[in-house]
């Protein structure tokens, strides 16, 4: 076993993992590592390879306002793309060096005597150890597939497969093939397997609202003047993310100002229907609109209304060693399954592999007050440690690129101001983050997540909404623009100066911390 001692510790190479890497080199921090059990950089957009994987946030929304991408080919962005974008930041900032892929964090724990991170990884079934002095936590929400606890799913002998584990070698030409799920991916995916599947049977348990993906190729003269017309970009960018924020206001405060987007939603299914009453009925959602996830999508309703698609809405009674049966007690016979049915988000099994300085996991305090901590970075009972997309950070209206380049600016004056003070150890007051979690709870009271009728992702096992940021992006930009020190219990010491002070303009790109409509 080789130990490895590094001043930060990045787990994950995804959008957030790969965003602080750039951020804390462009600053001056160098001792660094990042670690990701896959093979390349990407995270969630590496893994999701269904077929239709695309984005349902604008791309000119989807990229770093550090790295802005003049040559995206489409207004929404396909999963391949996207991950290419994102090894093309990781190479044009090079931080290829710095990544150690194929390793898994298999646990974490914070010791206090060495004032460090243990981390245990396993590489090619090699276990290993990384001290690091600051731990930051990039996984991702949306990492760890959620398998549906349905009666008799083991007994299955034909193919199993999760959207996030797609198995791009298997051939679905003619086959008879059930999926579980009609959330984001499901309605991605179910598109284009209908178009070679025999016979395709949609278990729905509740039906999405879906406004029409205004999806379209970009010309060669946009694509000029986002290369070269100063400012282009930016102010494009600026206006869709103004556009965006006015649903964030009807969402928090106003869900009754959402009416022209349901209005919107039942156009989009008369329109991909048609005649169809009975499957019109059954693909109209029963909760307002808002309440889970808005989607997109212009050929989820014609695919369902396609004779080789069944929209099955008896729910399951079981699966059978051969076929689904629904609680009318109809069977039916399928090769594949596809559970559609998203991730493991407020009761992650990572969370039982990170141990605060109480030997206590982050599951186990979560288990008693619910997955919270303060800005949605970090967490009592757990020092130096800094979750990207943590609680209270997800959104329902824009892109998560823009929270998370909030929390950067947040990361990277937390190293700042601890260098400057001498810092070694931070953690936040449980104070600081209660007061912040009322506030959060407060601010969600008459929302749509809370009020809209509907079961969501979004709440967790005793129906508080942990995952969202109520409100404006724009106040989660400007509450994580500079470290809160008064916040946190910090001790000061001597430690190894690992930092080096940081390059004269090498600070983090104006464009970050200008306004935030420049920056979306
Ligand atoms: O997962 P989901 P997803 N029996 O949790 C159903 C992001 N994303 O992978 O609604 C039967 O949304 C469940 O039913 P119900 C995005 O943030 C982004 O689709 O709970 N059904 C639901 O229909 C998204 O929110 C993009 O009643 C069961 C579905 O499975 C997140 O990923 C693209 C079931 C799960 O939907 C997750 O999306 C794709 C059961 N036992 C995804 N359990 C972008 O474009 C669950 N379901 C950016």
């Amino acid at each position: 076993m080789t130990t490895n001692d590094v001043e930060i510790a990045i787990i994950g190479a995804g959008f957030s993992g790969l965003g602080a890497a750039v951020r804390l080199k462009q600053n001056g921090f160098d001792d660094f590592v990042l670690l990701d059990r896959g093979r390349d950089f990407g995270g969630t957009w590496r893994d999701n390879t269904y077929p239709g994987a695309a984005c349902d946030v604008p791309s000119q929304l989807y990229s770093f306002s550090f790295a802005k991408n003049p040559t995206w080919s489409r207004s929404y962005s396909h999963q391949p793309e996207i991950h290419d974008y994102i090894n093309g930041v990781a190479d044009k900032f090079g931080i290829a060096a710095k990544a150690r892929f194929g390793t898994e964090v298999t646990r974490t724990e914070w010791n206090e005597d060495e004032g460090r991170w243990v981390i245990d990884t396993l590489q090619d079934g090699k276990t290993d150890q990384v001290r690091a002095r600051v731990l930051v936590g990039g996984v991702g929400p949306l990492c760890e597939p959620n398998l549906p606890d349905i009666e008799g799913i083991e007994s299955f002998e034909g193919k199993i497969v999760h959207s996030a584990r797609w198995d791009n070698d298997h051939d679905f030409g003619g086959q008879r093939v059930a999926v579980i799920g009609t959330g984001a991916s499901a309605i991605q995916l179910v598109p284009e397997v209908a178009k070679v599947a025999g016979r395709l049977d949609v278990y729905q348990r509740t039906a999405p609202w879906i406004v029409p993906r205004t999806e379209r190729a970009y010309s060669s003269v946009e694509h000029w003047a986002y290369k070269n017309v100063p400012g282009y970009q930016s102010a494009v960018r600026g206006g869709i993310y103004a556009a965006n924020e006015v649903v964030a206001f009807g969402l928090t405060y106003s869900p009754k100002a959402l009416k022209p987007v349901e209005l919107l939603c039942r156009a989009n299914i008369l329109r991909g229907i048609g005649r169809d009453a009975e499957l019109r009925r059954k693909a109209t959602p029963t909760f307002q609109v808002g309440c889970k996830r808005i989607l997109r999508s212009n050929d989820w309703y014609p695919a369902l209304a396609r004779p080789n698609v069944d929209l099955v809405t008896d729910g399951i009674e079981r699966i059978t060693p051969s076929g689904i049966v629904s609680r009318d007690g109809t069977v039916r016979e399928v090769d594949v399954i596809v559970v559609a049915t998203g991730f493991h988000v407020t009761d992650s099994p990572v969370f039982e592999k990170i141990i605060g300085k109480d030997g206590r996991s982050l599951a186990q305090v979560w288990n008693e007050i619910g997955m919270q901590g303060y800005k949605g970075s970090f967490v009592h009972g757990f020092p130096n440690m800094m979750l990207m997309v943590g609680p209270s950070t997800g959104l329902g209206h824009t892109s998560m690129v823009y929270m998370i380049e909030s929390q950067l600016n947040y990361l990277v004056d937390y190293l700042k101001t601890s260098r400057a003070l001498g810092i070694t150890r931070t953690e936040v007051k449980l104070s600081a983050q209660q007061e912040f979690n009322a506030g959060i709870q407060h601010k969600l009271r008459n929302s749509v997540w809370v009020n809209g009728g509907c079961a969501s992702w979004y709440k967790d096992a005793n129906g508080n909404i942990t995952t969202l940021w109520p409100g404006f992006t724009f106040a989660y930009r400007q509450t994580t623009r500079s470290f809160d020190v008064a916040a946190y219990d910090v001790t000061r010491g001597a430690r190894r100066p690992v930092a080096p002070a940081a390059p004269a303009g090498s600070a983090t790109g104006e464009d970050v911390a200008s306004p935030a409509t420049a920056n979306a």
